[in-house]
């Protein structure tokens, strides 16, 4: 008796310890740095679009000649933009500190355009550290847009000049230096191709030193700076693939410019991975005349999928109103978006599954740890095999419309060919069209289709760079609130 119950427990310790010596693929090709893996993780971060365009008819691009006075929000509350954001499920903001305006929304030390010369509160108030506070007091990791495109001091010298690089060196430092932690800048291209890499250069190392974990989203001269790229629209429409490699972004060439930036490229020799900006009103400034045109519920749910179910992060505008608020339009589709994310992928039908699969690492590695819900653990392939096929049999057949698959990042993008097709019986299969020869996956890729029932799914990983490493894969039904 004593024999027989020290050899269960011997024979368990084997096991675990074999599982444990098993070890984990090593990455491939370029991967995240510790700033891209925690940006790409946010999924979605709010822009505030807020400044002087917000008081003059129909604005989006002043010209840096708007008198400061006219900037007086009536009821300026930076917490009721954070409760947008929580209701949202959105745990990162960036505010337009400076817009191509020129217009300081704190009260920088290095001009007189700005909140100091307003109306409001007198010249006494800081629209920056109010954001930042209610940041802070919400749990929300705060980001500055400080546009090196400014009107109002282009009114007269030029970029190239001292001047200009140490005017913006300024600001950056007031903001780099006195509103805490930011988690994320901005340097726009609209309007700045004069700007050069060696003025950005001195800049990003501004940038650096006092914000180290702070993400730069860069584009066209910043571009050797970026963290991040633009995708190449404001339409919220992301190429499929879209890798997060691309190649250094050639302007000259347009075509291979958006494309670049759309869709990445697998062999690209930079990791720079797509930020997607699109406002969820037509403008990037508030207009009382659009607000019959808030983005529908669905309409933002075919963003997400086209965003953040392809590989990339949604920067989603909400721009204040002159009272300083968010209008409850606004709040309310984004909530509503939230809830339905939330509930779709609550849901995920292969959870009950039996799972087989043809390329399985073994240990702590098995296919299983696609369907656990846990993002930490992960399915992986054996070394130098890059094909597999996961069949999942469900207990009983069910009804989806929806697919999602995640890679795990930080060993690179392995896969770079996939396809899921789903049978009523285990013997003929039918491919989804939308699920068929696609490419990229990386963070997080979704898919959605005409609704199938199904008994049994089957991921097929069909090429790639090295084994693959994937930590979730999921089919769900689209939730009632997303239609
Ligand atoms: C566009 C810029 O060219 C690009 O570099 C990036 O900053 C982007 O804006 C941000 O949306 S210009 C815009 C009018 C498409």
């Amino acid at each position: 008796m004593r024999t027989k119950r020290f050899s269960i427990l011997f024979g368990c310790a084997v096991t675990a310890a074999a599982a444990m010596s098993q070890s984990a693929p090593a990455p491939y090709g370029l991967t995240p740095s510790e700033r891209q893996k925690e940006w790409y993780d946010r999924e979605i971060i709010a822009f505030f679009h807020f400044g002087i365009n917000t008081f003059e008819d129909f604005v989006n691009e002043g010209d840096g000649r708007a008198p400061a006075a006219i900037f007086n929000p009536t009821g300026l509350d930076c917490e009721q933009w954070m409760e947008t954001l929580k209701s949202a499920g959105i745990p990162s903001a960036i505010l337009t500190a400076k817009h191509a305006d020129g217009f300081c929304l704190w009260p920088s030390r290095y001009t007189d355009y700005g909140v100091k010369n307003s109306a409001w509160k007198g010249g006494k108030g800081d629209v920056v550290r109010e954001f930042v506070d209610a940041c802070e007091d919400y749990g929300i990791k705060a980001g500055i847009y400080l546009g090196p495109h400014d009107r109002h001091e282009h009114l007269h010298p030029d970029y190239s000049t001292e001047k200009y690089k140490q005017y913006y060196a300024s600001q950056l430092r007031e903001l780099m230096t006195g509103y805490g932690k930011i988690w994320e800048t901005w340097w726009d291209g609209a309007g700045a191709d004069e700007l050069t890499t060696p003025l950005y250069s001195y800049w990003y190392d501004i940038v650096r030193e006092n914000q180290p974990d702070c993400v730069i989203f860069g584009t066209k001269n910043s571009y050797p700076f970026a963290d991040v790229r633009w995708m190449g629209n404001e339409a919220g429409h992301v190429g499929d693939p879209c890798w997060a490699t691309t190649d250094s972004v050639c302007i000259r060439d347009e075509a291979a410019y958006y494309k670049g930036l759309n869709e990445g490229s697998y062999t690209g020799n930079a990791y720079i991975p797509a930020e997607t900006d699109v406002s969820i009103r037509p403008s990037w400034f508030y207009h009382p005349e659009e607000d019959s045109r808030v983005k529908s519920v669905k309409e933002l749910w075919d963003i997400y999928c086209t965003s953040v179910g392809r590989n990339s992060v949604l920067l989603l505008n909400f721009p204040p109103d002159r009272r300083g608020l968010i209008h409850s339009s606004d709040s309310l589709n984004a909530a509503s978006l939230n809830r339905g994310i939330k509930e779709t992928f609550a849901g995920n039908l292969l959870a009950g599954s039996k799972v087989a699969c043809t390329n399985d690492r073994g240990g702590r590695f098995g296919a299983r740890n696609l369907i656990d819900g846990n993002p930490e653990t992960y399915y992986a392939g054996r070394d130098g095999k890059v094909k597999s096929t996961v069949t999942f049999s469900m207990p009983k057949a069910e009804t989806f419309d929806c697919l999602m698959v995640q890679e795990v990042i930080e060993l690179g993008q392995r896969t770079n060919r996939w396809s899921v097709e789903w049978s009523a019986d285990g013997k003929v299969w039918n491919k989804i069209p939308e699920a068929d020869g696609k490419h990229s996956i990386g963070h997080k890729w979704i898919e959605r289709f005409e609704p199938v029932t199904a008994r049994y799914v089957r991921l097929n990983i069909e090429d790639g760079g090295a084994c693959p490493a994937l930590h979730t894969f999921g089919v769900y039904k689209q939730s009632e609130i997303l239609k």
